[in-house]
C-alpha cells in the first residue's frame, strides 16, 4: 500500500480515486487493503477545513458549492466535494450524477468531485464517505466539502463528518420555516438563505429574519459561537466569500476554544462505534447459527409469538462470537 499512498501525496488524481474506490469497496480482500492503507496514510491526515453542505433536494447546494468551490480554487484552496446521499443507496442514483450543476469544477485541476457511494447502509455509506476525506486530506486538499441530501439521519451522519455545517434554505417564510426539521436547525453552525436574487429578494430577506429569531430560541453547540444566518445567489455569485469568511471565523473561534479538537476527537469515537455496531451486526447476521434461526425467529416477531426483545436475546444467544473472522 506504500506505492499507492506515494502516488496519493504526490498528487496523482488516478491514484486518489481508485484508492477512494478501495476504501468504498466492501470485499474483505479490499478491506484490509484499505484499513492498510488509511493507516499508511494518517499521519497526512486532518489538515483540511472540513464543511458540510446540506439542504432539500433542489434548494441549489450543487450550484453552491460550484460558486464556493471555484472561489476557493481561484484563491488558491484545493477542493474536494464528497457526498452522502442515502437515496442513491436505493435507487443507483447520486446527487453529484448532476455534475452538470458543477461543471466549472469538475474541469477545475484544483479541485475533485466524487460521488456517494451507492451501495450500502447510510451508516456505511458515511463511513465510507468518511475515509474518503482522509484519502483526499493526504493528497493535499485542503478544503473537503461533503454535501447531503436532508433525507433520513444522512444530517446527523454528515454532521458527525465535517467541522462546519451548513444548512441551506429556501427564500420562503412561514410554513415553509416549519417545514424545516428542528434536529437540522440545531446542527446547523451556518443558515444560508440561497436564491437571494431577482424577485426571490424580498422574500429571502424576510426568511433570513425569521430564521435568525428560530436559531434565537434554540441551545447552541458551542459557547464561542452563534450560528449566522446569511444571504446568498449561487446564481449571480454573490454572498459567496461571505459564507466562506463565517466558515472561517467559526473555526478560528472553534480552535481558539479548543472545541475544533474535542469535536473531532469525539467524532473519532462515534466513527469507532458506529464501526463496531456495522462490523458486529454483519457478523451476527451471517454467523450460520443465526441464520438458521433467522426466519424462524422473525416469523415469532411479526406474529407476536414472542416479544421483539425476546426474538433479540434468541439471537444474541445463539451468536458464537468465536466463529467470526474478523477483518482487520
Ligand atoms: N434563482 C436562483 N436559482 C438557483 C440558485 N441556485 C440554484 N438555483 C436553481 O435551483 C435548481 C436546483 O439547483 P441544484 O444546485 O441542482 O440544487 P440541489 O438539488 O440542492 O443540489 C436549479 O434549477 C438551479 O439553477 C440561485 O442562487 N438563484
Ligand atoms: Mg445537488
Amino acid at each position: 500500500m506504500t506505492g499507492l499512498a506515494d502516488e496519493i501525496r504526490s498528487g496523482d488524481r488516478r491514484a486518489l480515486a481508485r484508492a477512494i474506490t478501495l476504501v468504498e469497496s466492501s470485499l474483505e480482500d479490499h478491506r484490509r487493503e484499505a484499513d492498510a492503507l488509511l493507516a499508511n496514510i494518517l499521519p497526512l491526515t486532518g489538515g483540511s477545513t472540513r464543511v458540510g453542505i446540506s439542504g432539500t433536494p433542489g434548494v441549489g447546494k450543487s450550484t453552491f458549492i460550484e460558486a464556493l468551490g471555484s472561489l476557493l480554487t481561484r484563491a488558491g484552496h484545493r477542493v474536494a466535494v464528497l457526498a452522502v446521499d442515502p437515496s442513491s443507496v436505493r435507487s443507483g442514483g447520486s446527487i453529484l450524477g448532476d455534475k452538470t450543476r458543477m461543471e466549472e469544477l469538475a474541469r477545475d485541476r484544483r479541485a475533485f468531485i466524487r460521488p456517494s457511494p451507492s451501495k450500502g447502509t447510510l451508516g456505511g455509506v458515511a463511513r465510507r464517505t468518511r475515509e474518503a476525506m482522509l484519502v483526499c486530506e493526504a493528497a493535499g486538499y485542503d478544503v473537503v466539502i461533503v454535501e447531503t441530501v436532508g433525507v433520513g439521519q444522512s444530517e446527523t451522519s454528515v454532521a458527525d463528518l465535517v467541522d462546519a455545517f451548513v444548512v441551506l434554505i429556501a427564500p420562503a417564510g412561514g410554513d415553509e420555516l416549519q417545514g424545516i426539521k428542528r434536529g437540522v436547525m440545531e446542527l446547523a453552525d451556518l443558515v444560508v438563505v440561497n436564491k437571494a436574487d431577482g424577485e426571490l429578494l424580498g422574500t429571502a430577506e424576510v426568511a433570513q429574519a425569521d430564521y435568525a429569531a428560530a436559531l434565537r430560541l434554540m441551545r447552541p453547540k458551542y459557547d464561542v459561537w452563534t450560528p449566522e444566518v446569511l444571504l446568498a445567489s449561487s446564481k449571480e455569485r454573490m454572498g459567496i466569500a461571505e459564507v466562506w469568511d463565517a466558515v472561517i471565523r467559526h473555526r478560528r473561534a472553534l480552535e481558539e476554544s479548543g472545541d475544533l479538537l474535542r469535536n473531532r476527537e469525539r467524532q473519532a469515537l462515534a466513527w469507532m462505534w458506529s464501526e463496531v455496531d456495522e462490523r458486529l451486526r454483519g457478523a451476527l447476521r451471517n454467523a450460520r447459527e443465526v441464520s438458521r434461526l433467522l426466519p424462524a425467529v422473525e416469523a415469532d416477531v411479526r406474529t407476536g409469538a414472542c416479544t421483539p426483545s425476546a426474538g433479540a436475546q434468541r439471537l444474541l444467544r445463539a451468536f458464537d462470537p468465536e466463529s467470526v473472522t474478523w477483518v482487520d
